[in-house]
């Protein structure tokens, strides 16, 4: 029955096409190193449907080509041809093959799906903030935020993926995982990385004129070097927080006008004349503003028009409110 296939040529033209179509494949790099077990599933995933592909493509190709050589039409040919009544073994086989292949891919990529997003009891929690044009890394856990991106190898991370304004997309290429940042919902993620080394993040979401610079780096480092650096931004936190509630205390403390009264001549007399009893110089007279502590308070920290913030602190800010308040 088949003893008509004309095997030599088809050969010749299926192996043709296939070099080509393998050279493509094997020549060019098309991924980036897969360096998350997520990646590396879900790339492997890839190639088997890439190599399927090529398979069919060479098979179907290959008899397309030899019918356009062998029975093209001549140019004064202008009959119908003669009927055909189909064939029913090629039929079947056409819809059996595909359909199989079709269920062994569902199948699979459901397993694929199913291991990457399988939730490890020892993972490590991250929140991402995006934001035109930035990201930002929370940690819970430390309750610290930063501007890159801390994870430990070969442990599970699981991404907290949030939009601050418009939507934005998570994606580290070596990590095959990218998630879009929608405001209004948490997407998350799980990766595991694989490899110690730094990777770009990138945004792969058109978000604005700032979209193409919206990146930052996602560090993969040992347990231990993410659990020293955890333990150091988190001390170095709770130092600044203790620091200026530190400061706070001490600015709110009831302070002592006389002191004060220093203060005044050295950091604002320059500007409110007369220690504040007169009018002239560029600031107003201070005496009978008839003001609250905390106003002046206010004034003193962060400024206003020509008169610039932050002059004093501390003790100095206690005290000089206090003298504002004497000459009131
Ligand atoms: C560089 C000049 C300058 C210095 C220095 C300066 N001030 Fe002022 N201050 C001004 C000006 C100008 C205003 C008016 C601001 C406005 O309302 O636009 C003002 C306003 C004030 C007010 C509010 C008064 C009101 O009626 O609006 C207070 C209180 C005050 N200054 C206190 C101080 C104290 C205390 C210091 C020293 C720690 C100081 N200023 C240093 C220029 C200065
Ligand atoms: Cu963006």
């Amino acid at each position: 029955m088949y003893k008509n296939v004309p095997i030599i040529p088809l050969a010749v033209i299926g192996v043709i096409i296939a070099a080509i179509t393998a050279g493509q494949a094997l020549f060019i790099d098309w991924l980036p190193p897969a360096d998350s077990v997520e990646a590396g599933r879900t790339f492997t995933l890839l190639w088997f449907l890439f190599w399927c592909s090529v398979v069919f493509f060479v098979i179907v190709t290959s008899v397309l080509v030899y019918a356009i050589w062998k029975w093209r039409a001549k140019d004064d040919d202008l009959e119908d041809g003669p009927p055909t009544h189909g064939n029913t073994t090629l039929e079947v086989v056409w819809t059996a093959v595909p359909s199989i292949l079709l269920i062994v891919v569902a199948v699979y990529g459901y397993i694929v799906l199913e291991r990457n997003e399988a939730v490890a009891a020892d993972r490590v929690e991250i929140d991402v903030y995006a934001q035109q044009f930035n990201w930002t890394y929370g940690y819970p856990s430390a309750g610290i935020e930063s501007g890159d991106l801390m994870v430990p190898v070969n442990r599970q991370v699981q991404l907290n993926v949030r939009a601050r304004d418009v939507i934005h997309d998570f994606w580290v290429p070596q990590f095959g995982i990218k998630g879009d940042a929608v405001p209004g919902i948490t997407h998350t993620l799980w990766i595991t990385p694989t490899k110690v080394g730094t990777y770009p993040v990138v945004c792969a979401e058109l978000c604005g004129v700032g979209h193409s610079v919206m990146r930052s780096s996602v560090h993969v480092v040992t347990e231990q070097q993410y659990a020293a650096w955890l333990a150091k931004s988190s001390a170095t936190v709770k130092t600044a927080a203790a620091a200026s509630a530190a400061a706070a205390k001490l600015e709110t403390a009831p302070g002592d006008a006389a002191a004060g009264k220093a203060v005044f001549e050295a950091k604002c007399s320059g500007c409110h004349a007369g220690l504040g009893t007169q009018a002239g110089g560029v600031g107003p007279k201070l005496a009978g503003i008839n003001w609250s502590d905390e106003q002046i308070r206010t004034q003193v920290k962060n400024g206003k028009g020509a008169m610039p913030g932050g002059l004093v602190n501390g003790t100095d800010l206690a005290n000089v409110v206090a003298y504002v308040q004497s000459i009131q």
